[in-house]
């Protein structure tokens, strides 16, 4: 049996996706036997409950009078250092090149080269950092320096192959759903505390950038609820909501749309959804999909980025090109008005989220890469 390793894990902690998936691979990685020690400057606000082999550990940043701004990436530079010194960490695994992986970079300078680092592309590291010409050098060199790359979708390692000129290898990872806690949740009492039960749920759970186009999940909805009776519910916060809220008030939705703000329990919320809205101009991977997948929702969206590779159209979901709203209320009433498509997307949907996607198979996945890195068969 391969030995237990000693990993540090750096991500946005309170961010989307990528700070999820790298909570719930720590947590996982810890069921199974790894010590794993978080480097980042709050509690990750997915780690819950105590578990003997995880660790936190804070990064402050000090805030002189010289500095106009607090230097965080050196503060967490340090701090990743002094950690795998003192835990005799085998590698750090950081989420999002930038800073991250530069950080990891400069951590290993001090470090030597007994100390490994993988990083995992999540999307906007590279969609969005990467077009900025002042950027591409230091992700170049982050990706280059670093022992192993990983990208949650085939799209990703495309674009960042395309956007940097990288041709050292990219594992491809893809995100991945704990199905001891995704799954389709009991939801017929909740229900009836927000819609009729003659009523459909449209549902949309995001950060509110303007990446997401929820200006056409409120045009979708408009279009499907002229035609059934109909509830759009919103999950999330973020820069848009307001322009969004003002959107719905000038088209006489109010009455129709449910605000829930951010969530904790996801996979309660989501399976009171009958569809589930995901529209983006990008996607790496779509994370939100996958976990509505899981508890039984099909999505209808777009197909930009890599939510082709995770949802199958036809099977799973309906995708159309970004902006086609025409397109996405069609699918939409397709399967809200056909009880027995509905059903079979739903079959489909646990199917595919549970063998596909589900939370052993990709863990197992990292430890590989971990072992490889390590040298360790
Ligand atoms: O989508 C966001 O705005 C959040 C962002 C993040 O960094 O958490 O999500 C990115 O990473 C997720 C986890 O790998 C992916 O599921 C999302 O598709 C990706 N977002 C984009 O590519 C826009």
């Amino acid at each position: 049996m391969a030995r237990k390793l000693k990993i540090g894990i750096t991500c946005y902690p309170t961010l989307g996706g990528s700070g999820v998936v790298a909570t719930e691979l720590g947590k996982l990685l810890a069921e199974r036997g790894h010590e794993i020690h978080f480097i980042t400057h709050s509690i990750p606000f997915r780690l819950g409950h105590f578990h003997k082999n995880i660790f936190f550990h804070e990064v402050e940043v000090n805030d002189y009078y010289v500095f106009r701004f607090p230097p965080y990436d050196l503060s967490l530079a340090s701090k990743m250092a002094q950690v795998a010194k003192m835990q005799q960490l085998d590698l750090l695994h950081v989420h999002y090149a930038v800073p991250h992986a530069v950080c990891a970079y400069l951590a290993k300078q001090m470090i030597g080269d007994g100390l490994k680092t993988v990083t995992t592309l999540h999307g906007t590291d590279i969609t969005v950092l990467a077009q900025d010409e002042s950027l591409k050098d230091l992700i170049r060199l982050a990706i280059h320096q670093s022992d192993a790359v990983t990208a949650v979708s085939n799209d990703l390692i495309n674009e960042t192959r395309h956007l940097l000129d990288i041709m050292t290898p990219i594992d491809l990872t893809y995100n991945f759903v704990d199905k001891r806690i995704y799954y389709p949740r009991d939801s017929v009492a909740l229900r009836a505390d927000f819609v009729e039960p003659h009523e459909k749920v449209l549902m949309h759970i995001s950060n509110f950038r303007p990446v997401k186009r929820v200006g056409d999940v409120i045009d979708i909805f408009a279009k499907v609820s002229e035609q059934i009776p109909a509830k759009l519910m919103l999950v999330g916060e973020g820069p848009e909501l307001s322009k969004i809220q003002c959107k719905i008030k000038n088209m006489g939705l109010e009455d129709r749309v449910v605000f829930l703000g951010k969530q904790e329990d996801v996979a309660q919320v989501i399976s009171l959804a009958d569809v589930l809205l995901l529209p983006s101009e990008k996607e790496s991977f779509g994370l939100v999909a996958l976990e509505a997948m899981a508890c039984g929702v099909p999505t209808v969206g777009s197909n930009a980025g890599g939510i082709p590779e995770l949802i199958t159209h036809g099977e799973t979901g309906f995708l159309s090109p970004i902006g086609d709203v025409d397109g996405m209320a069609e699918n939409a009433l397709r399967l809200l008005k056909d009880e027995k498509l509905h059903e079979q997307f739903r079959k489909a949907c646990i199917f595919r989220a549970t063998h596909e996607f589900c939370n052993d198979v990709i863990t197992a996945q990292y430890e590989q890469i971990y072992y490889r890195v390590l040298g360790i068969e």
